[in-house]
């Protein structure tokens, strides 16, 4: 292979990638970004695609300018190409780029993931029970009774605790606007935090194929002031007769 052919694959694949990654990046994947966690998870989805886009781009150039230089032609049936027992310098080469980029975001993606976990000074905690085929939310204050909705509230900017069950099958409990999710697993209880950042009402889904009604398994999450959140604890708590705690 001549060099100037070795240059203009290059170039290709530059040209390519440039366009490839601004082509991801005005793309809007995501919902809008209800916690604080979201931006986060978001520049990593970021970082992660300024990575690959290129790595699946100059692969693309490869093969493509391959069959558009190199292909057979009418003649060749017969030709070999030259035999080649290795490269030991560009095996070391593609070998030790794809680790050190692999080391590189999997370093950055965990110190996101420690970011996105840590425990935060004060936390509220509300129980979330999945059952086939719909969501249920507690809450449990010492000394109030239980609340048990279908609903769920939480007050804006302060960190959230879910702990999540599952009273049948394998479900999912994902809110797309806070970027975390988990499964609720029969017989564990599972949990993520978030701290939501942003006013507004949000679909929770399950997001793990549960039976017939999965696609059913819907809810909505209201983020609202933390006055309007106590006012609205404080009349389901007095709803109920006091001391009455349901499942
Ligand atoms: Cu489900």
């Amino acid at each position: 292979m001549r060099r100037h052919q070795l240059a203009q694959m290059l170039l290709i694949g530059v040209i390519a990638s440039i366009i490839g990654i601004a082509v991801a990046l005005s793309i809007n994947w995501f919902p809008v970004q209800g916690s604080s966690q979201a931006r986060k998870v978001d520049d990593l989805y970021d970082v992660l695609l300024i990575a690959s886009v290129p790595v699946f781009v100059l692969v693309e150039v490869v093969v493509l300018y391959s069959v558009w230089k190199f292909r057979m032609r009418p003649g060749e049936e017969l030709k070999d190409g030259p035999p080649i027992h290795g490269n030991t310098a560009l095996e070391i080469i593609w070998t030790a780029i794809p680790a050190m980029m692999i080391f590189g975001l999997v370093t950055y993606a965990y110190i996101v993931l420690r970011d996105i976990e840590e425990k935060p000074g004060r936390e509220m905690t509300v129980q979330v029970t999945g059952q086939q085929f719909a969501w249920s939310y507690q809450y449990k204050e010492p000394g109030k009774p239980t609340v048990n909705t279908d609903v769920l509230y939480i007050p804006k900017g302060e960190s959230v605790r879910f702990n999540i069950r599952s009273t049948d099958v394998i479900h999912d409990f994902w809110v797309p606007a806070f970027r975390m999710k988990s499964d609720a697993v029969p017989g564990i209880t599972t949990h993520y935090r978030i701290t939501p950042v942003r006013k507004g009402s949000y679909a929770v889904v399950c997001a793990e194929l549960c039976g017939l009604g999965h696609s059913t398994m819907r809810s909505t999450v209201h983020v609202v002031d933390p006055s309007t959140f106590r006012g609205w604890l404080a009349q389901k708590q007095a709803a109920k007769p006091a001391g009455a705690a349901t499942s």
